[in-house]
């Protein structure tokens, strides 16, 4: 008889991986290779309908054909310049993504939490200069449960002990208050040396908490009676995830300063920006904020290309539409299992209901085995976020792979 080994290619890329990078994440065991609209396909062959989305990064689906057009042909021509010198890409992207959100200026960085840190910077330089905070004095309030990314800064206001345990020490002047609570905001308001409220319009990480009809508009309405900037982390939410453009559409707010991520770029590179008008964007002079690929022709080209597919392939309305068939066929299969179903458009999660604590994580196993990943968030809640060119037909199949699963785990 030949000699077989037991180990899978998939395994061997896993023990390979585990091997030499670190153990900073705890993937589900699938290896993928290829990826191409709702789909993606393991180092097998097998093939996948993908209900994460890179966390919403792949809005406009995997290698979509025109984002990648323009990264091709971008990065024939030029990708990187840095800013010591203009390159012919930037100001084209930056009156785009102006006119597209209606601001007078953005400021582009590349990762998501750069992106939040220079929220925070414009926002306390807005609160000394315009509002007269003592220096150093700046307070900005944040909710808990939050989810903002992993710098010391930002891991600083965090509440979620996996995240900021043993990375002290951690900076201060952030006031946490419960998310979804106007109350709470009213009363941190008054401290007069709070410059700004961040928030995200939805909390991903937290497990897709939505928060009551009216709390934005509400927390809004409040931090322009105390005079303070009202920042919206949209990086997971925006782009037409929860069915508008940006969440905070739903309750017609617009932030002061509004920060955006992941299908900034439809997954192709990381690309960030920060959007505000000139009273608090140009508070920031020469020299005093920046980023070596911040801005890079590349990323313009790319995120251009990025915005348009959104726009030109009506991925509002169809994430508003496939959204809610999703929730209601979910609601409609009624397994004691699930304790509830919510969401907005297409960022949703099911609370699964079982004494048993691997129960979200096993369902997710059996959800790969029957071709379609997801991913647990805190213990006991599934994330399904495809990427929003989903249509009925595929969406409907899905929902179907979703209950075989659960009922399967329940016998
Ligand atoms: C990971 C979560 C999602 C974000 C918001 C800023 C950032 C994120 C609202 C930072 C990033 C990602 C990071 C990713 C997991 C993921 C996530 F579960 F952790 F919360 F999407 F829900 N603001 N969220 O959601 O952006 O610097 O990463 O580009 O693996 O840490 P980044």
């Amino acid at each position: 008889m030949t000699s077989v080994t037991s180990e899978t290619l998939s395994d061997e890329i896993i023990a390979l991986e585990s091997a030499y990078n670190a153990h900073n994440y705890h993937p589900l065991p699938v290896v993928l290779e290829k990826g191409k609209g709702v789909f993606v396909w393991d180092v097998e062959g097998k093939k996948y309908f993908d209900f994460l989305s890179a966390y919403s990064a792949v809005n406009q689906g995997h290698c979509h054909p025109k984002i990648l057009d323009a990264l091709i042909d971008q990065a024939q021509q030029l990708t990187l310049t840095s800013r010591a010198f203009y390159n012919n890409k930037l100001g084209e992207f930056a009156q785009y993504i102006c006119n597209v959100f209606d601001y007078d200026k953005v400021l582009p960085m590349n990762s998501g939490v750069e992106a939040v840190e220079t929220a925070i910077k414009l926002c306390r330089r807005w609160g000394y200069i315009n509002k007269g905070i003592a220096a150093n004095e700046a307070k900005i309030i944040v909710c808990e449960n939050n989810f903002h990314g992993r710098t010391t800064g930002v891991i600083s206001f965090s509440t979620d002990p996996s995240s900021y345990k043993d990375f002290g020490p951690y900076m201060p002047n952030y006031v946490k208050i419960p998310f979804n609570n106007t109350t709470a905001l009213a009363e941190a308001l008054k401290d007069k040396n709070v410059a700004g409220f961040l928030v995200e319009p939805i909390q991903g990480e937290a497990g897709v908490i939505v928060p009551d009809e009216g709390y934005l508009a509400k927390a809004f309405e409040l931090c322009k009676a105390a005079n303070v900037l009202f920042i919206a982390d949209e990086i997971q939410t925006g782009l037409c995830r929860t069915g508008k453009l940006l969440a905070c559409d739903h309750e017609g707010v617009k932030a002061d300063i509004l920060i955006l991520g992941k299908a900034l770029s439809g997954g192709m590179l990381p690309v960030s920006a920060v959007l505000s008008n000139d009273e608090i964007m140009l508070n920031i002079k020469p020299g005093e904020h920046g980023s070596t690929y911040g801005g890079n022709p590349l990323a313009c080209a790319v995120s251009i290309a990025a915005l348009e597919v959104l726009k030109n392939e009506n991925m509002a309305t169809n994430a508003e539409a496939m959204g809610k068939l999703f929730r209601d066929e979910l609601t409609k299969f009624n397994h004691p299992l699930i304790k509830e179903v919510r969401g907005k458009g297409l960022l949703n999660a099911v609370e699964i209901d079982a004494a048993d604590e691997d129960a979200a994580w096993n369902i997710c196993l059996s959800m790969k085995q029957l071709g379609l990943l997801a991913k647990p968030t805190h213990g006991d809640k599934i994330r399904f976020a495809p990427p929003l060119c989903i249509n009925e037909e595929q969406l409907l199949q899905a929902v179907q792979i979703i209950k075989q699963a659960i009922e399967e785990y329940a016998a």
